[in-house]
């Protein structure tokens, strides 16, 4: 059993400060200042210079920086803070003994979110860099919380590859890319051979199993970073193939064909082969000049078709 929380959440995960300032006296200030503040652990720099290299080391919450520094020019170094990807989002309080409406006015104008005259007092000093640096985590909260809602809005929760809609939005936008490149788009449409006699066989878990393995077979014949797997629905899969003619998706399509065969699936009604089998329709276009949006989806009809003279021949093959 857990033991009962005593601690407040503020100070599980301190809030992490680096102070760039060339005065090893003002570190010495701060450090007193803060020594009640349990929640801020206070990093320190002595040199401009090293500052960004040490900013991606400790991946700070607030950047506490001085202006007048021997080795750089401090306005510059808020520019470069916020130009850098790695602390574009931190935020920076600026702490100079100058006061003058002109400095603050370029400090804001690169980029820093506060400025403080050197020394605030302590309540002051505490209070600001709570405020910041609470703000900044609840963005990268928010930003690691909205990531993962778009990662799980396009996948297939069953297999884990890409699902319907990423699939309908890859394919618009890959389509209108052939086009604008004059370069041929192909599709694979797929569909497990006899499956409803798998799931009566063995039951509905072994066919859920049985559909993560077929997604397997496909992510391993798949060699371009390009290329799309996606789940279209029930025991139905596709593949989007930029860049790729008739002779290039007739090969995928068998390799795949071949994947799924040596998965060796047990599938002892089916009346093709004794493991599970694929049929798979082909489609494949250079998209003219005066297709509209909306097009794309004649490709997947296109491969339907195949699909379904790949059922009627027999099934266990690759038809277009
Ligand atoms: P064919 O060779 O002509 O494709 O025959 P089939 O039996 O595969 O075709 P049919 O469309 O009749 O059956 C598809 C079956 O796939 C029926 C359905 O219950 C099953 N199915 C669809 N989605 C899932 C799923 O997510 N999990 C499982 N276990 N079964 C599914
Ligand atoms: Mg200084
Ligand atoms: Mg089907
Ligand atoms: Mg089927």
């Amino acid at each position: 059993m857990d033991a009962t929380p005593s601690t407040p959440v503020a100070a599980k995960v301190p809030y992490k400060v680096l102070l760039v300032d060339d005065q090893a006296i003002i570190f010495e200030a701060l450090r007193r200042m803060l020594a009640e503040a349990r929640d801020i652990e206070l990093h320190y720099c002595g040199e401009g210079a090293r500052a960004l290299q040490m900013a991606g080391e400790i991946e700070p919450d607030v950047i506490l920086q001085d202006l007048v520094m021997p080795d750089v020019d401090g306005l510059m170094l808020v520019k470069f803070f916020r130009a850098n990807p790695n602390t574009a989002d931190i935020p920076i309080v600026v702490l100079s003994s100058k006061e003058e409406a002109k400095t603050k006015a370029d400090a804001f104008h690169n980029g820093a979110n506060d400025y403080l005259v050197k020394l605030p007092d302590q309540i002051e000093m505490v209070a600001r860099l709570r405020y910041h640096a609470a703000t900044h985590k609840t963005l990268l909260e928010r930003n690691a919380a909205l990531e993962k809602l778009k990662r799980i809005s396009r996948t297939d929760g069953l297999t884990n590859i890409f699902n319907r809609r990423h699939f309908d939005e890859r394919l618009e936008n890959e389509f209108l890319r052939a086009r604008r490149k004059k370069l041929s788009l192909a599709v694979v449409l797929l569909d497990v051979d006899h499956f409803k006699q798998f799931n009566d066989n063995y039951g509905h878990q072994a066919g859920d199993d049985c559909l993560v393995k077929v997604a397997e077979a496909l992510r391993s014949s798949i060699r371009r970073p390009a290329d799309v797997v996606a789940r279209y629905g029930g025991e139905e899969f596709v593949v989007i193939l930029p860049e790729t003619d008739r002779e290039g998706v007739l090969h995928v399509a068998e390799r795949i064909r071949k994947a799924v065969m040596e998965m060796n699936i047990p599938h002892e009604h089916s009346s093709v082969s004794d493991v599970v089998t694929v049929s798979l329709g082909i489609a494949y276009a250079v998209p003219s000049e005066d297709a509209e949006e909306g097009q794309a989806e004649s490709l997947v009809k296109l491969a339907d078709q195949g699909l379904y003279k790949a059922k009627e021949s027999g099934r266990n093959r690759v038809a277009e």
